[in-house]
């Protein structure tokens, strides 16, 4: 009979027990190799920096799109929201200047303005949003936007995606 104190079964147990999670653990880090995510395969390159020089494909605008446009003005351009809409979607600025883009909510909903950015896409690094990021009914928000590349962009309410929306013309 083996009569090892239990300070003594510690030190030969510990190392044991360390060295199966160690195994387990380097067992562990082939989960993703398969190049999918969500189940989807990655045939594409959705993950290589968009080119310099051009923005990408733009989703539709969720909300018809006037045919008046409306042009900055020194820099500042003017459009509302309803519930759920834009006045005013059809909107050109500027290339290389800042325009300040004021949203005044006469709605009684909160709405704001998310514009999707050179990458075609919502809710990344390049989108700019209204400044409050929730504008309450009966408040003003303001949208600050340089674009540096010209083009058609697409800019949406991040409270209505499927209704409120229209394009912002830059060049
Ligand atoms: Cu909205």
């Amino acid at each position: 009979m083996l009569s090892l104190s239990p300070a003594k079964w510690a030190r030969i147990l510990v190392p044991i027990a360390a060295g199966l999670l160690l195994l387990a653990a380097a067992c562990g880090g082939d989960d993703d190799a398969g190049g999918t995510e969500n189940g989807i395969a990655d045939t594409a390159t959705p993950t290589a920096p968009a080119p310099a020089d051009e923005i990408q494909s733009q989703p539709d605008s969720p909300q018809e799109v006037v045919d008046e446009v409306t042009e900055a003005v020194d820099g500042v351009l003017q459009t509302a929201a309803g519930d759920n809409f834009y006045t005013l979607n059809n909107l050109k600025v500027p290339l290389n200047e800042m325009t300040t883009i004021e949203i005044v909510n006469e709605g009684t909903a909160i709405h704001n303005m998310r514009i999707a950015g050179p990458d075609g896409e919502w809710n990344t690094d390049d989108d700019s949003v209204s400044d409050p990021e929730l504008i309450s009914g009966g408040a003003t928000g303001v949208l600050e936007f340089t674009p540096t590349l010209a083009g058609k962009y697409t800019f949406r309410c991040d409270f209505h995606t499927a209704e409120q929306g229209g394009v912002i013309v830059v060049g």
